[in-house]
């Protein structure tokens, strides 16, 4: 049995557990209690407040956890190899709910250098992200922990400048600030733990390979097409595929059926060119898994 924690309540729940359903672990959603179990893979699910979650991973309580890189780089438990005691690897990206870690000034304020901020104030949730920063850029600034609200800081006289996660700008705008550093990128990651025994890894294994999966099918479509055989040779330069694309005889004299991965940025040039080289017929359907 394999324990993973995620987010109980908030923007990273429904992701979570909408990847372990893609992945084809059945999880009884409408019972996010404390502690739940799939019940059709060896996985308990640990809902927690994503702040816990780094440590909980570092100290084993849980043995993986999904979390914003945001919260596994403020928790300061990243390591860079495997199984270091009291820490976290960072497993996999995860692809959803990217934002970044921005140091936001007044609007009307003129931004030059990270010298700047010397003799400042900021105010923070992450401070341990802020004080690495600030010790890179050589800069004296002091640094206000805040839990929530940091937007509001500076408008209130708390602080002269605000570090904190920025989305879509929206909340900096309508503060009256600006985003002028963008320090760190983050997005939902799989972390994993220092204590794992063999059943564990090979569980986390089994799940690594299905997320695998299904990252590869991002981005990609399906397509079919019925094609002049005369063309197929210029139609396989056009559709790498995989290995190479699959043609398959039709009844009519003259023509057959090709099948194909294609990525969905140069979906409609492809069209355009298969189209020129004779295809008709074409269908385009999404992929969900691709098991390389
Ligand atoms: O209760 P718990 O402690 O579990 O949750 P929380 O309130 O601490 O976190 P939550 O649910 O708000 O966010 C969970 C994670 O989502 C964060 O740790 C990030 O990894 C990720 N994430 C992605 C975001 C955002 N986008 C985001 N926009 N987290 C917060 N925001 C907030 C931000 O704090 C700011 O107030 O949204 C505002 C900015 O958004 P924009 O779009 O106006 O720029
Ligand atoms: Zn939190």
């Amino acid at each position: 049995m394999l324990r993973i924690a995620i987010q109980s309540k908030g923007r990273l729940s429904d992701d979570s557990l909408a990847l372990l359903r893609d992945a084809g672990i059945m999880v009884d959603e409408l019972k996010r209690k404390f502690l739940g179990k799939a019940t059709n893979f060896p996985l308990e699910l640990l809902y927690l407040r994503d702040d816990d979650i780094p440590g909980v991973v570092a100290d084993g309580s849980a043995d993986i956890g999904i979390v914003g890189f945001n919260e596994v780089a403020e928790s300061g438990l990243l390591a860079d190899a495997p199984a270091v005691p009291g820490k976290v690897t960072l497993e996999r990206k995860l692809g959803f709910g990217k934002c970044h870690i921005s140091l936001a000034i007044p609007k009307n304020q003129e931004y030059t250098d990270p010298s700047f901020f010397n003799g400042k104030s900021i105010a923070t949730s992450y401070p341990y992200v802020l004080e690495g920063w600030l010790k890179e850029n050589n800069v004296d600034a002091r640094v206000r922990k805040i839990l929530g609200s940091v937007e509001i800081a500076p408008a209130a006289s708390i602080a002269d400048a605000i570090f904190d996660i920025v989305s879509s700008g929206g909340t900096l705008v309508s503060n009256g600030l600006k985003e002028v550093v963008k320090v760190l990128d983050s997005e939902a990651v799989l972390i994993s733990g220092p204590s794992m025994d063999e059943e564990k890894r090979r569980i986390l294994s089994s799940l690594l390979f299905r997320f695998d999966s299904i990252a590869n099918s991002a981005g990609k479509k399906y397509i079919l097409m019925n094609l002049p055989t005369e063309s197929v040779e210029e139609a396989v330069k056009l559709l790498p595929a995989m290995r190479s694309p699959t043609v398959m005889p039709l009844a009519a004299e003259g023509w057959c059926s090709l099948h194909s991965v294609v990525l969905e940025k140069e979906l409609w040039d492809k069209i355009e060119k298969l189209k020129a080289i004779g295809a008709e017929g074409i269908l385009v359907l999404d992929l969900d898994k691709i098991i390389l």
